[in-house]
């Protein structure tokens, strides 16, 4: 008998940053053969997308110039493409263009300006939610209410986008990006709220500091980079189970894993239901 369809699930989106000074793998795969490797090992284990990246956007990251961006991610890309689908961590309308020559269909944009691009090349587009520069997101970011303005500024994006013509559009309320603990798990609760506009949701806490301090005993260190597996999978799979139609990830084969019970647990949880009713 054949095997019955595996049940749709959230996509994973497999991160890889080619460079120096990521907050949490920086220098692991700068090397270009080794960052190659990388991507395919994250296909191999259910990528649906992997995100090539140039510039570390981590609180305080120094900015990189055009040519070096490009040439972090445009050969990396090249060497991936065909194997996966392929976006780009960019600010930069140049290396976006040069990341879709080499492949890339979907434009990942902490800056959420590169809209233009994403129509005039007809590729998807990530818009994310951030406040300040990464030399100044993390110095005492206030909002009167968190969920309520990021929410406004992204639908504003899309909508923008959209009448642009992007034929694919993705909000991301960027968690760390410009945002307290309390900020986060706000906007981590709020998931329904960022699907209910109808734009397909990302989320991307993986290894994030926050998740370090509230794993932490109060008033000490966060835990280290390499201790927040747990935490980020808990992270990804309270956003999954809440509508999140793709998560950002460093560790691909546990999310997949996770993500796969997506749809059996919402299938059971309403079937109860029902079970339950009137
Ligand atoms: N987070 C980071 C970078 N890009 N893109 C989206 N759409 N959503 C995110 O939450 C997001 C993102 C920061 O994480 P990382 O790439 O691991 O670190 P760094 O920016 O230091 O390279």
């Amino acid at each position: 008998m054949p095997a019955a369809p595996a049940e749709p699930r959230p996509l994973v989106m497999g991160i890889l940053n080619v460079t120096p000074d990521s907050f949490s793998d920086g220098g692991r795969w700068f090397d270009r053969g080794r960052a190659i490797e990388h991507g395919l090992a994250m296909v191999a284990e259910g990528a649906d997308v992997v995100d090539v990246g140039g510039e570390s956007t981590r609180p305080g990251a120094e900015p990189v110039e055009v040519d070096e961006e490009l040439r972090r991610v445009v050969p990396v890309i090249e060497a991936l493409a065909g194997q996966v689908r392929l976006s780009v961590d960019t600010t930069k309308e140049e290396v976006a263009e040069a990341a879709v020559d080499a492949g890339a269909t979907l434009l990942n944009d902490v800056s959420a300006s590169l809209w233009p691009v994403a129509a005039r090349r007809g590729v998807g587009w990530v818009a994310l939610h951030r406040k300040g520069t990464p030399a100044t997101m993390q110095v005492d970011p206030q909002y009167d209410d968190v969920v309520g303005e990021v929410t406004e500024f992204l639908v504003g994006r899309a909508e923008a986008a959209t009448r642009a013509g992007v034929p694919e559009v993705w909000i991301d309320p960027g968690i760390g990006f410009g945002k307290t603990v309390g900020h986060n798990l706000e906007l981590l609760a709020a998931v329904p709220a960022l699907v209910g506009t109808g734009y397909p949701v990302l989320v991307g806490t993986s290894r994030k500091r926050f998740l370090g301090v509230l794993t932490a005993p109060a008033g000490s260190e966060p835990d280290p980079v390499d201790e927040r597996l747990p935490a980020s999978l808990a992270t990804a799979a309270s956003a999954m189970a809440q509508g999140a139609g793709m998560v950002r990830v460093h560790d691909v084969a546990p999310t997949v894993q996770a993500a796969t019970l997506v749809g059996p647990l919402a299938s059971a949880a309403a079937q109860r239901t029902s079970e339950d009713g009137p």
